[in-house]
């Protein structure tokens, strides 16, 4: 990936699109475009593919893909952290879903700035060297409101994912202004990391054939000439052949599903379908972790039941059959901060259990993550192989499959549980026999691997092993290994090889020379035995911290083994420079590496002092860590020590003061500049229960919290109010009769009884309605369900007919934003929120001073503030979060504000959020903090707030540099 200026972008960028649009189609970049899409011009570098994998600029790749989306991580300093975490980990590509709604709060109005600047996030991306594919929907599910289709969608009259024509003149808007950013991007004109482009999502139900294909003609028009991919999920239409395919179809699979509450519960494994023969396997989503609903039993159950075992298992199981392009969903998670989690599924957190943490930390399924992937990126042959015939294992309870590489004979065995889901501890021997699938020449077998009598290989419970044979490892002939391979490299005048397995397991490993080498046991107990007749050097060994082999093989190239248990691979690095690649070992993360002369400059993070190892070639002869000289020593390797950071104190979260508000339930309110709800009819498939229509989309409130105010003229013989509401999962509505509170609800339809005396008869009276719109459905088959109506969907007095006449508010401006830097999604309709008092110094007069926790009875809206300094030690990386303790039978739930950005939503009686990460950008880690809680108190007896304090998650020695996030005031 090589950086172009951006005058010469610009201009690429123009040739291509006159070339998209002229239709050219000089030559075909991938194998097919579907019988319908115009044909991309040539460009100066290809994407392609072929049966057996995805080549770029002719070399097969691996394709090792990790799922992020930006907009849940709303500071884009942390985009870089978050991509240097994937690339450290051996991942070449992240997977992105483009959120449409996120970018537009307003049919016509499009924002790609500040924390919506995808132009930054494609540089970053080139610049880390990671490639992307892009996936900008325009449905993209993601557990996101209405799945990603902006509010102002869900009032159209058309069938959202058809043809339907204010359908198309949508989403047509939304490509025309996301595609020219992506393709600027494009690896294909050398300028980018962009490699392939998703059209449309699991679209497998209700689909239609000319949307699809009109898809694909406006996003080539749109100058994206890399090729289509599409994920399948269910349903008929794989989009793989005929009208409105695309060139990559792959197959999404969570075998695991989505219920954390069993974490130890497996599901058996699958076998990922070919699509089409000249297409390789892909799986565009592979489970990398599981949602959790409201009152869901939260992420750490969910990264259990998608740990590192069950990575090792099924993704191993995905290279035992085949599969070369897989991308894990989600590898980090981030927040669905504001209102952009959908309703049915998530909560504010967005976590996933995955490898990387919300707040970003890394966790054993990161380790995990990376050794597999570092074989996949080490070990070329993997890129092409066909399967081949293996015997079976000795023991019969395991199972054994083997593939080869039909051009230079690489084998492939991955070995496992008959039963994946088995829990038992198995050993065996396996037969390796390097002819099978091969032409030409006998090859060596092995009938019976390890050789060495009294040891065998082991599956001890949820596991499996991925063993290479017959490999050409840099100059060495690697007859086989029962450890695994997690990288090799040539480094300097040597080969180094980094093997594992886990501790205590038998290890062998067998090389063959032409003649017996010299075998200098560094460090460990390795045993070795040279075998003459067959010219193998075998060696045997137990898993145990960490052994070093040098076999030096008369007139050859030499090769450092590194033998290590499954936890002490993990703690190296591989960072590839301009000197060839360089293995680091011991810090807890190592980001990037260049080398120039002599000099090795590494970035990265330390938890706490460290040793550090680094192989290299002889000609580095000084090392500098995140910009500092580290005074290293040996003549091997380079050793030296690192800092760890300083311990980290946090201050108590004091001086809190309250105000409530909810003016809007007081009969002298004034409400006359909201907007009237008289419409009549609407363009929602759901009928109204009354008259007017009530829905908060229709007058333009698309998120958050809505206010109405219903006046009518009493008979007198009003004895209550029948309200359906449509909320969403876990929503509430409160009510009040002038003034009065008549209690809240959550459930769709609820009648509220008037207290005796509370109806002025013959006078004006007001019913006052705040409802909870917990976000739009997503619409997974196809069928409008994002349009599901939110807010009051009918209303109805008992015991009169006395018309109501209505007025509804929910966000200031509604789809026209007062705060475009936070977004559509980042405030409601609360009073305090249309008045600013999410806002740092925002607040006002009629304050008073509370401590927490605090008990207040009153029904409806109070807000909490105090503000914090923090002055966290410069170079560090402290992930931070916002804890909230309660008692959980308490009924209120609380909108958190971290300096004006709405980043928690928690409801205290539902859980199980109840510690919410602030990202640093958002939050100042060198300055003065703002903290607003608007609280819902549901019933008028048990509200208030618990307590509330800072959490630190984890503390960081760093190179990682993060700007304050700006937002107007
Ligand atoms: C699949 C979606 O494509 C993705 O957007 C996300 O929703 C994911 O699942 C679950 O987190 S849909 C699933 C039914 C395979």
């Amino acid at each position: 990936m090589r950086p172009l200026s951006r005058a010469r972008r610009r201009l690429l960028l123009f040739v291509a699109v006159v070339l998209a649009v002229v239709g050219g189609g000089a030559v075909t970049l991938a194998a097919r475009n579907g019988p319908d899409t115009p044909q991309p011009a040539h460009k100066a570098h290809t994407v392609a593919y072929d049966h057996y994998s995805l080549k770029l600029d002719g070399d097969r790749v691996y394709l090792w893909s990790a799922e992020f989306h930006y907009w849940r991580l709303p500071s884009p300093d942390l985009w870089l952290d978050v991509l240097q975490k994937f690339k450290a980990a051996g991942y070449n590509a992240t997977s992105i879903y483009f959120d449409w709604a996120y970018h537009s709060p307003k049919q016509g109005v499009y924002d790609f700035t500040g924390v919506r600047d995808i132009d930054r996030l494609l540089d970053i991306a080139q610049q880390v060297g990671i490639y992307v594919i892009a996936r900008p929907g325009p449905y993209i599910n993601a557990e996101t409101d209405s799945g990603g289709f902006p509010g102002w969608l869900t009032t159209q009259k058309g069938r959202a994912r058809s043809s339907a024509p204010d359908y198309t003149a949508a989403y047509q808007e939304w490509l025309r202004h996301v595609d020219p950013i992506i393709a600027r991007h494009q690896f294909t004109d050398g300028t980018g990391p962009v490699i392939l482009y998703q059209i449309e999502n699991e679209y497998g139900t209700h689909t239609d054939k000319a949307y699809m294909k009109d898809l694909k003609q406006q996003v080539r028009a749109d100058g994206i000439d890399v090729p289509f991919t599409h994920n399948h999920c269910c349903g008929a239409s794989k989009w793989a052949t005929g009208g409105g395919s695309v060139d990559l179809p792959g197959q999404d699979s969570y075998p695991q599903k989505f219920n954390c509450s069993t974490p130890d519960r497996w599901n058996g494994l699958s076998t990922l379908p070919r699509f089409r023969d000249d297409a390789p396997i892909f799986t565009p989503e592979f489970q990398g972790g599981a949602y959790d609903p409201w009152g869901g039993s939260g992420y750490d159950k969910c990264r259990k039941l998608t740990g590192p075992d069950f990575e090792k298992v099924f993704y191993e199981n995905n290279i035992a059959t085949g599969v070369t392009m897989q991308n894990f969903y989600m590898t980090y998670g981030g927040t669905s901060w504001g209102w952009l989690a959908d309703p049915s599924h998530v909560y504010t957190s967005y976590d996933y259990g995955s490898a990387i943490k919300e707040d970003r930390e890394l966790t054993p399924k990161y380790d995990e993550a990376k050794r597999l992937g570092y074989l996949t990126q080490a070990v070329a042959p993997l890129t092409k192989t066909k399967s081949v015939s293996a015997d079976g294992p000795t023991n019969t309870d395991l199972h054994l499959t083997a593939r080869a590489n039909p051009d230079d004979g690489t084998h492939f065995y991955v070995l496992r549980h008959r039963d994946a889901t088995s829990t038992t501890t198995e050993t065996t021997h396996v037969p390796i026999d390097l002819n099978a699938g091969t032409q030409g020449g006998a090859k060596p077998s092995y009938p019976s691997v390890p050789q060495e009598p009294g040891t065998s290989i082991k599956l001890a419970g949820r596991d499996s092993k991925l063993l290479v044979a017959g490999y050409r490892l840099g100059s060495q002939d690697l007859r086989y290994s029962t450890s695994e391979i997690m990288t090799h490299g040539r480094i300097g005048d040597r080969d180094v090889a980094l093997l594992y397995g886990r501790r205590g397991e038998d290890g062998e490993t067998v090389l063959h020379y032409d003649a017996e080498p010299s075998v200098t046991v560094m460090s460990g107990k390795v045993r070795h035995v040279w075998n003459a007749g067959r010219g193998d050097l075998r060696l045997n060994y137990t898993h145990q911290g960490l052994a070093r082999v040098l076999v030096t093989p008369r007139g050859g190239v030499p090769v450092l083994l590194l033998l290590a248990t499954d936890q002490e691979a993990a703690r190296f690095w591989r960072q590839d420079t301009a000197a060839g690649p360089v293995l680091v070992r011991g810090p807890e993360l190592v980001r990037s590496s260049v080398v120039q002369g002599s000099a090795l400059a590494l970035t990265g993070d330390t938890s706490a002092p460290t040793d550090l190892e680094v192989f290299t070639a002889p000609s580095v002869r000084t090392v500098t860590w995140n910009g500092a000289p580290v005074r290293t020593a040996g003549n091997d390797t380079l050793t030296g020590r690192l800092a760890g950071p300083r311990p980290v104190t946090l201050p108590a979260l004091t001086g809190w003061k309250t105000r409530a508000e909810s003016p809007e339930a007081r009969p002298g309110f004034d409400d006359r500049a909201w907007t009237v709800a008289d419409h009549k009819t609407t363009n929602n498939p759901t009928p109204p229960a009354t008259s007017p229509v009530l829905y908060a989309d229709d007058y333009g409130f698309h998120h958050g919290d809505v206010w109405y105010r219903a006046h009518f003229t009493a008979k007198g013989r009003e004895a209550g109010i029948t309200l359906t509401a449509g909320t969403g999962k876990a929503g509430v509505y409160s009510a009040w009769l002038n003034g009065r509170f008549l209690g809240s609800s959550g459930d769709g339809r609820h009648t509220f009884a008037f207290p005796a005396g509370a109806v002025a008869k013959g006078r004006d009276n007001v019913l006052s309605v705040l409802v909870e719109d917990m976000g739009h459905n997503e619409d997974f088959d196809s069928t409008d369900t994002h349009k599901e109506p939110r807010g009051l969907t009918g209303a109805k007095l008992r015991g009169s007919t006395a018309p109501l006449t209505w007025r509804i508010q929910g966000s200031a401006g509604g789809e026209t934003l007062p705060d475009p830097a936070r977004g559509p999604f980042n405030t409601g309709g609360l009073f305090g929120e249309r008045n600013g008092w999410y806002l740092p110094g925002g607040t006002g007069a009629g304050w008073t001073a509370t401590t927490l926790p605090h008990r207040d009875k009153r029904p409806g809206i109070s807000w909490y503030e105090t503000t914090f300094d923090l002055s966290l030690p410069k170079g560090q990386d402290v992930p931070l979060g916002v804890t909230f303790t309660d008692d959980e039978s308490r009924h209120y739930r609380a909108l958190l504000f971290v300096n004006g950005w709405q980043l928690g939503r928690y409801v205290n009686d539902v859980g199980p959020q109840r510690s919410f990460p602030i990202p640093p950008g958002i939050l100042r880690t060198d300055g003065r903090n703002t903290l607003a809680i608007a609280v819902w108190n549901e019933d008028g007896r048990t509200g208030g707030l618990g307590q509330v304090g800072l959490r630190q998650y984890a503390d960081l020695a760093t190179s990682l540099r993060v700007s304050d996030v700006t937002a107007p005031r």
